[in-house]
C-alpha cells in the first residue's frame, strides 16, 4: 500500500483542471512513492467548487482558501488562482508546514516573489512551480543534447510564443475568465504570462540571462471591466519582444503577444550552435527538429525527431514507440517527479528559488521597456539563501 498525500487544490479554473487530472492519472504510469487523495478543492463560487469537487473526485469543497490551509490532513497545497493571490497563499500554506505546488508565474514581480522563496526556504517545505513545458519529452531531450555538449559553443537562442486571443477590443478585463487581461490580477501581460515560459526554459537550456533590451506595446488602451462594467484603463502588455545576453556569451531573441493572427498558442524555440542546432514547436510538440553539420555532407539535412522510443525522456512510461503524447501528460511528469523527490527530501526543479530568477528576468524586461534602455538582471546572491 502507498502513503497517501492529501491534496488540497486552490482555484478551479483551466489550470486547476490540469493539475487535478496529474493527480489522478500518475500512479497508474509512475511508479510514485504516494498516492495522491484529492481531499478538497477551494474556488470562489459554490456551486462551481461542488461541481468540480464531484467531476475529479474531491472528497469536498469549499469557498474559503484559508480553510485548506488549516486543515491538518492536507500534505501539498496546490496554487492555481490568478497570479496576485499566489503569494499570499504560499506563504500561508509554508508557516503551515505544507508542500506546494504554485502555478506559473511565481508572483506579480520578483519583490513578492522573495518573500515566497524566503517563506518556503525558512519552513522546508517541498515547493514547485509549473513550468510545465520543460516536460514535455522534446524540450527535456533538447536539454540532454545540449548537455551533451552536442550542440557546441551555443550563438543563439531564439523564442516566440505567439496567441490572438484579445484582438478584439470588445474582451473584457478582469473576472475569473479573463483575469489575465487585468494588470492587478496578473501583474503583467504576455511578459508574465507567456514570455516567462519561454525564459524558464531557456535558462534551463542555456544558462542566467544577464541583461535584457525590451519593447512592449497595449494595443488596446481601455477595456471594460468584467466586475465592474466600466471601461478603464489596460495596465497590461499585450506584446513583448526583447533582445538580451546570456551569462555564457550567446545572445537571445524573445517575442510574445496576443495580436499574431492565427496562433492560438504557438510557442518555439531555436538554439544554433558551433555544431549543430535544435528547434521545437509546441503545435508539433513530440518532434525535435536537429541539424548537426558533422554529418556526411550528402546527407546532411534537418531532420524530425520524433520523440517517442522509450529511451526518449519519460516515454518508457507510455505507450509503445510511434504512438505520441501530449499536453496534459507535462503535468503528469511534473507530479511524478515532485512526489518522487519529496519521499527523497529533494528538490523538484523549477522552484520557488529557481522561478524568481525567471521573476527577475520579467521585471527587467518590464524596466527595460519602461525605461527605453538596456537592464542588467538582478542575480541571486548566495547570502540571499
Ligand atoms: C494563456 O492563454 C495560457 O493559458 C497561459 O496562461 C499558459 O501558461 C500557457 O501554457 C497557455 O496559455
Amino acid at each position: 500500500m502507498k502513503k497517501k498525500l492529501n491534496v488540497g487544490l486552490i482555484g478551479y479554473g483551466f489550470m486547476g483542471r490540469t493539475h487535478s487530472n496529474a493527480y489522478r492519472k500518475v500512479t497508474h504510469f509512475f511508479d510514485v512513492p504516494y498516492e495522491p487523495v484529492l481531499q478538497v478543492v477551494c474556488g470562489l463560487v459554490e456551486d462551481e467548487a461542488k461541481a468540480f469537487a464531484e467531476r475529479w473526485g474531491y472528497q469536498s469543497h469549499t469557498t474559503d482558501w484559508r480553510k485548506v490551509i488549516e486543515n491538518k490532513n492536507i500534505d501539498v497545497v496546490d496554487i492555481c488562482v490568478p497570479n496576485d493571490l499566489h503569494a499570499e497563499i504560499a506563504i500561508a500554506a509554508a508557516q503551515a508546514g505544507k508542500a506546494i505546488c504554485c502555478e506559473k508565474p511565481l508572483a506579480l514581480n520578483a519583490a513578492q516573489g522573495e518573500q515566497m522563496v524566503k517563506a518556503v526556504e525558512k519552513a522546508g517545505v517541498a515547493n514547485v512551480v509549473s513550468f510545465n513545458y520543460r516536460r514535455v519529452p522534446a524540450v527535456t531531450l533538447a536539454k540532454k543534447l545540449i548537455d551533451e555538449g552536442r550542440l557546441g559553443r551555443i550563438f543563439h537562442y531564439r523564442a516566440n510564443f505567439l496567441q490572438d486571443w484579445t484582438i478584439s477590443p470588445k474582451v473584457p478585463q478582469g473576472g475569473m475568465a479573463t483575469w489575465r487581461l487585468d494588470i492587478k490580477a496578473a501583474g503583467s501581460g504576455v511578459t508574465g504570462d507567456l514570455l516567462a515560459h519561454c525564459i524558464d526554459t531557456a535558462m534551463w537550456h542555456n544558462g542566467p540571462i544577464t541583461a535584457v533590451c525590451a519593447m512592449t506595446e497595449t494595443f488596446i488602451k481601455q477595456r471594460t471591466h468584467a466586475e465592474t462594467g466600466k471601461v478603464e484603463p489596460v495596465g497590461i502588455d499585450d506584446a513583448c519582444t526583447f533582445f538580451c545576453r546570456f551569462e555564457n556569451g550567446s545572445l537571445g531573441n524573445f517575442e510574445s503577444t496576443r495580436y499574431a493572427r492565427g496562433h492560438k498558442a504557438l510557442y518555439t524555440f531555436e538554439i544554433n550552435g558551433e555544431h549543430a542546432s535544435i528547434a521545437w514547436d509546441l503545435h508539433d510538440l513530440h518532434r525535435l527538429s536537429y541539424f548537426d553539420h558533422r554529418d556526411e555532407s550528402i546527407v546532411r539535412g534537418w531532420r524530425s525527431i520524433h520523440v517517442t522510443d522509450s529511451d526518449m525522456p519519460y516515454m518508457d512510461k507510455w505507450w509503445v514507440p510511434g504512438l505520441q503524447i501530449g499536453y496534459a501528460e507535462t503535468f503528469v511528469h511534473q507530479v511524478a517527479e515532485f512526489l518522487q523527490n519529496l519521499a527523497k527530501g529533494e528538490p523538484t526543479p523549477p522552484t520557488f528559488r529557481d522561478a524568481l530568477a525567471t521573476q527577475y528576468v520579467c521585471d527587467a524586461v518590464l524596466n527595460s521597456a519602461k525605461n527605453n534602455k538596456w537592464e542588467k538582471v538582478r542575480r541571486q546572491r548566495t547570502e540571499d539563501r
